[in-house]
């Protein structure tokens, strides 16, 4: 046998609430991995076990736990549903050989998967489906496994069929096999007749999953044509090839609260799930060289400090060796917050090490002098929603960055901006609940209160009129006095030119050495215009001035050209501008028209919208949006899309602001600057 051979690492993802954490629950109970089963209800489950994910009842982080079963040992790593966590689940499907997606039996629902089953497909990602809740389905089995072929690019195959649904959900066909089963209560189920009722659909389901398979067999093929009947081994082997290929997805189903379904899902794993060595070969990783692990989730605990999960592509990791420059701290087996001490783990493991300090989330690894290869790693995803925040107590300042840096580190799609010009730190992420969770860890693990308010707004301002402004410096003091005089004109330029100087004095009015302190006054002086703000697109000539021979210097021109902007800029019809930012919106297309509305609510100019490529039954809008306007633009557009809906923006350019709203703006500055 290959070098972890034995092993299995699975990523169990979907929405949030669809039962993953349950299910994680039921697989380690039906193992025979722990001797009860808790519930996410009652808060005593193995996954969701931090204070935030329980005081949701939702998953938050990525959970690890490892079973064995039948001499395989499978990790399993139960990741956050929401979308607002994506990036945590995004690193963690980078080390696995099979995503698992956990779905509810709702037709409406299926549509959402569409982000997730893109990522795994673009990774080709093996996944299967695993559809939870059976016992509340209220729609026929047929009809589910059509709204997922909506949603997923490669063909579905289903790999059971229901008998029953909701309430008299009996049990399943075995599409393979053919052989039907009636789910019973605290045990495996029980084998019984194929109920006569069933025979047409389950003979339609299976044909058409032989067909699909024929699709990659071309043996296969013949024997369908020929009437024959393929062997059990050959439909097994090709489920098995084309899962791994990331060709077909395979669908299972039942009720994780009840284990049902559960072992026969834990088979399935078992007999179904690409061996690690698949996965490495896919990424291009040679079997031999030197030993390599890739970084998919950092944690810090309380009394262990960092621990970094992390999928061993090739070689031996153990206990006091150099990965990275660092020390491997020591090698652990997890089951949620439990730890195994290891001392080693070889290719195909998912384990943790601890203290690599320096260690990032997706980062490869390797020791000696050997440099890393680069493995795919999880795309940043673009940030959506930010808060402006400070520590509750000032002494808390010092803490507060070393939290941050922790927290970033943990949750790499948490990132910190430091915006000057606003006196702002921005705390930006995926929603309103991300940073709430944010704040709650900050709160909970650094013991460190925040106060989190919206960002402001980086206005400028500009002119609309042209003038001439005369300046000048005279001060009368002891010995030295200071002298300067200018004359300037000032006049505006059009969109995104920024600032332009120019020098038109002759026969020396101004000497030439002062200019430069001429230009410098008035870029310093243009940082904070009649509106209270940085003024842009204006050029400023300085035509004429005055000097003493003794008493003028570089300051006396400065605050000259100051006094002479502070006399001419208010002539110039001074008017506040605002960021643009050119956003394109993802939403699904019944959706579409609410979008748009939002864009029009939010000042937005709608540039177009068409079909999102690649994206079947999803639209992208384009649009230029106020940055004033953007603070909740998720919340809402998610609000209105169940969730589904997501943007990406970059700045665009800098437009002027309506009247009536620019005053109140200009108004509320003021007013804040004041109090600061
Ligand atoms: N009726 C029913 N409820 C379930 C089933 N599995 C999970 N649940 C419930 O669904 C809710 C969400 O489950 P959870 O495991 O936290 O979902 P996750 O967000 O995917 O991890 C919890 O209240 C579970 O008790 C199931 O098979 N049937
Ligand atoms: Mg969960």
């Amino acid at each position: 046998m290959e070098a972890g051979e034995n092993k299995r690492n699975i990523a169990l993802v979907g929405p949030n609430g669809a039962g993953k954490t349950t299910l994680l629950e039921s697989l380690l109970f039906v193992s025979g991995t722990i001797p009860r089963k808790g519930r996410v209800m009652d808060r005593n489950t193995i996954g969701d076990a931090s204070p935030e994910a329980r005081e949701r009842q939702m998953s938050t982080e990525v959970t690890a736990a490892t079973l064995v079963s039948r001499g395989i040992e499978i990790t399993l790593l139960d990741c956050p549903g929401s979308v607002e966590f994506a990036q945590e689940t995004r690193a963690a499907l980078m080390g696995v050989d099979l995503a698992l997606v956990v779905v509810e039996p709702l037709l409406e629902r299926m549509i959402a998967l569409a982000p997730l089953l893109h990522f795994l497909d673009s990774h080709a990602i093996p996944h299967m489906v695993f559809i939870n809740k059976m016992d509340r389905s209220e729609v026929r089995f047929r009809d589910l496994l059509d709204a997922l072929r909506k949603v997923s690019a490669r063909p579905i195959v289903p790999h059971q069929y229901a008998i029953g649904r909701g309430e008299s959900l009996v049990g399943y066909i075995d599409l393979v096999t053919e052989q039907a089963y009636a789910y019973k209560k605290g045990g495996p189920s029980d084998r019984i007749p194929l109920p006569e009722e069933y025979r047409e659909r389950e003979q339609a389901a299976r044909r058409a999953m032989l067909e699909t398979l024929a699709d990659f067999d071309d043996d296969l093929l013949e024997k369908l044509l020929e009437d024959s009947e393929p062997p059990t081994e050959q439909i097994m082997e090709d489920l098995r090839k084309t899962l791994k290929a990331d060709q077909v997805v395979p669908v299972f189903m039942g009720v994780a609260e009840q284990d049902m379904g559960s072992r026969r899902l834990l088979e399935a794993l078992l007999a179904e799930t690409p061996p690690p060595s698949a996965r490495a070969a896919a990424l291009g990783i040679a079997p031999d060289g030197p030993p390599l692990v890739q970084v998919l989730k950092n944690w810090y605990l309380p009394h262990t400090g960092k621990l970094s999960l992390v999928r061993v592509w090739r070689g031996t990791v153990e206990e006091g060796m150099q990965l990275g420059g660092m020390r491997v701290g020591g090698v652990y087996k997890l089951l949620g917050q439990q730890m195994e001490p290891l001392g080693r783990a070889g290719a195909g493991s998912v384990v943790a090490l601890a203290r690599m300090e320096e260690a990032r989330t997706g980062q490869v690894l390797t020791n000696g002098a050997h440099s890393a290869p680069t493995l795919p790693t999880a795309a940043p995803l673009p940030p959506l929603f930010a808060y402006a925040i400070t520590a509750a107590n000032r002494n808390d300042e010092v803490k507060l960055s070393s939290a941050l840096f922790k927290l970033t580190d943990e949750d790499p799609s948490l990132r910190v901006e430091q915006d000057p010009e606003m006196h702002q730190t921005l705390l930006w992420g995926q929603g309103e609940m991300h940073l709430k969770v944010a704040l709650d860890r900050m709160r909970n693990k650094y013991k460190i209160d925040v106060e989190a308010r919206p960002p402001r707004t980086p206005y400028r301002e500009t002119i609309r009129k042209s003038a001439h402004a005369h300046g000048r410096h005279k001060k009368q003091t002891g010995g030295h006095g200071q002298f300067g005089d200018v004359k300037i004109h000032i006049e505006p330029l059009p969109r995104g030119a920024g600032f332009r100087f120019e020098n038109k004095v002759v026969g020396g009015a101004v000497p030439k050495q002062f200019i430069p302190a001429v230009e410098e006054g008035a870029k310093e002086y243009l940082q904070k215009g009649p509106l209270g703000f940085p003024v842009v697109d204006i050029a400023i000539t300085l035509y004429d001035g005055q000097y003493h021979s003794v008493d003028s210097n570089e300051l006396s021109f400065k605050l000259a050209t100051a006094l002479a902007l502070k006399d001419g800029l208010p002539k110039c019809q001074p008017i506040l501008l605002e960021p643009i930012l050119a956003v394109t919106i993802s939403v699904p297309s019944e959706y579409t028209s609410k979008a748009l509305q939002l864009v029009t609510q939010k000042r937005g100019q709608i540039l177009g919208y068409e079909g999102k490529e690649g994206w079947p039954g999803w639209d992208a809008i384009r649009a230029h949006i106020p940055q004033g306007e953007m603070h909740d633009l998720i919340v809402q557009l998610r609000s209105l899309s169940q969730g589904t809906g997501f943007f990406e923006w970059t700045f665009d350019h800098l437009q002027e602001v309506p009247d009536r709203l620019a005053q109140a703006i200009v108004e509320k500055h003021r007013e804040e600057a004041a109090a600061h």
